[in-house]
């Protein structure tokens, strides 16, 4: 696609920012920049190159072209790997530069400069992030790829899709994206400690985990004429290393979740003793138990297990969730301690009151991560 009225148009009324990471690209960034600054001309656009010192002079070819065009930005830094490049020069495009709309790509002309029209059209149309997917009909990786590499790149792609629950991207590693800026602040992208390759799944896994609407676009994946690739064996052991971190979240989660329930059951049956032993009718002590522990179990469910998808514009909304879902909870406690009591009238009201949290206990758990709790899953995926 060629700069079309529209696109001039679109990068008019928002403000762009082309982050490009760069290490040792001294034959790839002046015609990189000659090319991009040809291609999107409106004053509101910028392209910032993050170098980290490269020794072959890349930061020096910047500054030159710079010299001509206020647009070319350059961030300087020490080398400690992509992902930490990333970091530091989306933040700065976000807080220094005033940008609306990032755009992330390799200074190799793997990524085709001109397909960043489509990714931006995509952003227009309300999206969040638009990937440029080798993964997808109509997309394609050069057939230069050597079949190691080439099956590095699928598999570590599927493990990511599968280990680290973004089953829902088909190119999940991908380094040309278009995000809304809005998007990249509600992931939190400054927090992210990733320094290499990995970066670009943990952005992905923050990105839709906010609740971002992610489209794929296909590219083709040219291999570089120029320079050399900096994928190192220590990236691809980090990478692996992060999508089972990224899984692991998942499963803390979830001890987080159980090691709640367990306290919220200590309360109620705690509570349950105290209140039978201060003289008051097991009939009346039951629910007064259930209640407390279902208060202490939001609070800690809340603060602390599923902390992580608090959206503070929908508390409200959560609170009265979790309200039904108690009411649920206690009516389906207190039933089945009720029934066990008239079965058993003899038997340990202390027992009794515990085996009736064991129903409560799933319907909570199933009601509470699918709804109240629930993950937030791309919008524009699934
Ligand atoms: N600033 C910075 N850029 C990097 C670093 N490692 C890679 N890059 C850049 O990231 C982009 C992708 O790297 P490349 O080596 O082509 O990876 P490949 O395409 O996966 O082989 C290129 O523009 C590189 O110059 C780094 O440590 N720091
Ligand atoms: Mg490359």
């Amino acid at each position: 696609m060629s700069g079309t009225g529209d696109n001039v148009k679109r990068l008019r009324s928002s403000r762009v920012c082309f982050v490009i990471p760069t290490y040792n690209e001294a034959a790839n960034v002046t015609p990189l920049l000659a090319r991009l600054t040809g291609l999107y001309r409106g004053d509101d656009t910028a392209f910032l190159i993050v170098d980290d010192e490269s020794p072959d002079g890349t930061a020096d070819l910047v500054r030159e072209f710079a010299a001509n065009d206020s647009r070319v930005r350059l961030l300087e830094g020490k080398r400690r790997g992509l992902g930490d490049a990333y970091v530091r020069g989306i933040t700065h495009a976000l807080n220094n530069l005033g940008a609306q709309i990032i755009v992330q790509m390799d200074a190799d002309f793997s990524h085709d400069p001109a397909d960043a029209h489509k990714l931006l059209a995509h952003l227009d149309a309300g999206t969040d992030v638009a990937i440029g997917s080798r993964y997808v009909a109509g997309g394609g990786i050069d057939a230069r790829w050597s079949p190691a590499r080439r099956l590095l790149s699928r598999w570590g792609n599927r493990l990511a899709r599968w280990v680290a629950g973004l089953a829902a991207v088909h190119d999940c590693t991908a380094g040309f994206k278009a995000i809304n800026a809005d998007a990249l602040r509600a992931a939190q992208v400054e927090k992210i400690s990733v320094q290499g390759y990995a970066f670009q799944v943990v952005l992905l896994h923050r990105l839709l985990a906010a609740g971002a609407r992610v489209v794929e676009e296909p590219i083709y994946f040219r291999e570089r004429e120029r320079g050399h690739t900096k994928l190192g064996v220590k990236d691809i052991f980090a990478f692996f290393c992060h999508i089972w971190w990224l899984r692991l979240t998942r499963h803390r989660t979830f001890i987080k979740f159980a090691l709640t329930g367990l306290s919220g059951a200590v309360i109620n049956l705690g509570s349950f003793q105290i209140l039978l032993d201060l003289g008051l009718h097991k009939l009346l002590a039951s629910p007064i138990a259930i209640e407390l522990s279902i208060v202490s179990n939001f609070l800690i469910n809340n603060y602390w297990t599923f902390a992580d998808r608090a959206l503070t514009g929908r508390k409200r909304v959560r609170g009265m969730k979790f309200n039904l879902v108690s009411l649920a909870t206690l009516t389906l406690s207190y039933a089945t301690f009720v029934a066990l009591s008239a079965l058993f009238p003899s038997a340990l009201p202390v027992l009794l009151q515990g085996l009736g949290i064991v129903p409560a206990a799933l319907l909570n758990y199933f009601v509470n991560s699918f709804w109240t709790f629930r993950d937030i899953k791309p919008r524009g995926l699934r």
